[in-house]
């Protein structure tokens, strides 16, 4: 097992528009996350992943990139950018930035000449089609809703985008367009950036005939026509040939359509990435219709999804381990109980995210337990994918109550709203009205009041980290489930070099007998989410989490 510093390392994400604002615009911004490195370095981290930072229209939370060699003004220059990188590496943290490569934004130079004419030098950079019948050349459904076509005035055809209209996908099959990516990249690894999150790096290679799909399951019309494509192993080692190899660089790939059958052949030791964002778990609660469209989830379902990647990753390949992020509704409001057992869940899932196989991916504010915002109408939202999907949502007849509730559960408005540092009118985010509102929980829920609570989630975490770090067992140790006939009790053994680790996790609200006769009562505790917790053999509290050694 190669001693590959990411696989110790614990990342934490900065979705930076909510982090932290400095020049009181109400909008988050380097300067703010600057401010806060010593606070990043108190968690125990080892790594920030920062959402991108490119200038945008910003018609998806900065996903649709005009220009990628220059800083958003709202987030700070390239200077500040710099102050960053030399913060972070002066306190021995390293810095992934997010690369969206699969498109651009419509407002980048590269598609306002390629939608010039048919005759553009950058003409196919992007995917060009005909129409078919009157409408677009084919069937496919953009990730946020309608078409993934749109027709475009100036010459009549039909451009690509997977996503919203405002991001139209590149055309990877182009060598000059290879080439201007390759050359981007190179720009921000000269500067010593540690690692590259590769946005929907799945998708770079489709199947470009552009069959109807003939599924209406979305996620496997993403498996098996828009990611995964013939190409997408040579474009990736590629990469890694002729940049990624010469700077050491970490790249995390997201993976929508990447299963345990075909992960591997991405993960490739010498021509692959170092790991990827596999989304089993993510996408169980999403009906056939999607996001907005909920449906129940198990508890057995979800300790599989972990079983299945870690037999994938037992001799190769390496994985992430994330319960939320900016695209998702908030760990302890999804996975926990976020009410009567809010304390004692967000801990657990904490305790699940730093003990699992795998890197860790803790998503800003899940440290403190912060939960989702409730909408009040659907006009608060700031997000493309919810906006659109109620656009879509209408057209079925939904009135906004039903959206909201599938909204307020799953909608990426909700891991958005400002990082809660403290009880003041706007959280210690800002000092001036923020772009998104404020959790009316913040009192509740803050930095502030954490730091000096002995019992608080914050420093629970900081414990967590500390024990992670003391035993390579979590990092490099293999792990195995072990069923114990009770669906809500999620027990796994991590091993490594003689070095023995159990946790137990009782994911319900109710108490469940302690599951193993056999086990001594000498078993030494090294960790729990229940301060009386002193021997193995009692009762499971609702939502307690013990890590023992053996
Ligand atoms: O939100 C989702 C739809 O259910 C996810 O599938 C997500 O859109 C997908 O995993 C890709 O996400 C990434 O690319 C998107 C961007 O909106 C997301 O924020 C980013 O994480 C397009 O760039
Ligand atoms: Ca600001």
């Amino acid at each position: 097992m190669n001693e590959a510093w990411y696989k110790q390392a614990i990342v934490y994400q900065i979705y930076p528009r909510s982090f932290c604002d400095s020049n009181g615009d109400g909008t988050g911004d380097l300067r703010g996350v600057i401010s806060k490195l010593d606070y990043i370095q108190s968690l125990g981290v080892d790594a920030v992943w920062i959402n991108p930072i490119y200038l945008s229209p910003n018609d998806d939370g900065g996903y649709d990139i005009s220009d990628y060699y220059t800083i958003q003004p709202e987030f700070g220059t390239m200077s500040d950018l710099d102050e960053l990188l030399e913060g972070l590496h002066a306190r021995g943290l390293k810095l992934i930035m997010d690369l969206v490569l699969n498109h651009s934004s419509d407002e980048h130079a590269w598609f306002v000449e390629s939608r010039k004419s048919t005759g553009s030098p950058k003409r196919d950079y992007y995917f060009w089609r005909e129409g078919k019948n009157g409408g677009p050349p084919n069937n496919w459904p953009s990730f946020f809703g309608g078409s993934a076509w749109e027709k475009d005035p100036a010459t009549g055809a039909y451009y690509l985008h997977l996503f919203s209209r405002k991001q139209p996908d590149l055309n990877w099959e182009h060598e000059d367009l290879r080439k201007e990516v390759r050359d981007l990249m190179e720009f921000w690894l000269k500067k010593g950036v540690d690692g590259l999150r590769l946005d929907v790096i799945s998708a770079i290679s489709k199947r470009t005939d552009f069959p109807d799909t003939d599924t209406t399951n979305f996620n496997e019309t993403i498996r098996r026509y828009y990611a995964n494509g013939p190409r997408l192993k040579e474009f990736i080692a590629e990469m890694r040939h002729s940049v990624w190899d010469r700077y050491q660089v970490m790249t995390v790939g997201e993976g929508p359509g990447i299963t345990p059958d075909n992960a591997l052949e991405y993960l490739d030791e010498k021509d692959g990435l170092s790991m990827i964002f596999h989304f089993g778990h993510m996408f169980m609660d999403q009906g056939p219709g999607g996001r907005f469209d909920p449906i129940p989830w198990t508890l057995s379902g979800f300790k599989q999804v972990f079983a299945l990647w870690n037999k994938t990753f037992e001799h190769r390949g390496w994985g992430s381990v994330f319960l939320g992020n900016h695209d998702f509704g908030r760990m302890v409001s999804r996975w926990g109980n976020d009410r009567e057992h809010h304390n004692a869940s967000s801990k657990l899932l904490l305790t699940l995210l730093l003990t699992q196989r795998g890197t860790p991916f803790i998503y800003q504010g899940d440290e403190i337990g912060m939960t989702n915002y409730q909408l009040r109408a659907v006009s608060e939202s700031r997000d493309i994918e919810t906006l659109n999907g109620w656009r879509d949502a209408q057209q079925r007849g939904l009135s906004e109550a039903e959206f909201l509730k599938a909204a307020n559960y799953a909608g990426r408005d909700n891991a958005r709203t400002p990082v809660q540092w403290d009880d003041s009118a706007f959280a210690g985010f800002s000092g001036a009205t923020p772009w998104m509102p404020v959790n009316s929980n913040k009192s509740g829920i803050n930095v502030a009041q954490q730091e000096t609570e002995q019992g608080s989630i914050l420093n629970y975490f900081r414990q967590l980290a500390k024990l992670r770090k003391q035993h390579p067992a979590f990092s490099f140790g293999n792990c195995t489930t072990e069923d114990v006939g009770v669906e809500a009790i999620f027990l796994y053994r991590r091993e490594y070099k003689g070095d023995k680790m159990m946790v137990l996790l009782n994911l319900s609200d109710e108490s469940q007998i302690w599951p193993l006769e056999a086990m001594d009562q000498q078993s030494e505790i090294l960790m729990s989410n229940y301060a009386d917790r002193r021997y193995a053999g009692s009762d499971l509290r609702p939502w307690e989490a013990v890590i023992l050694k053996g």
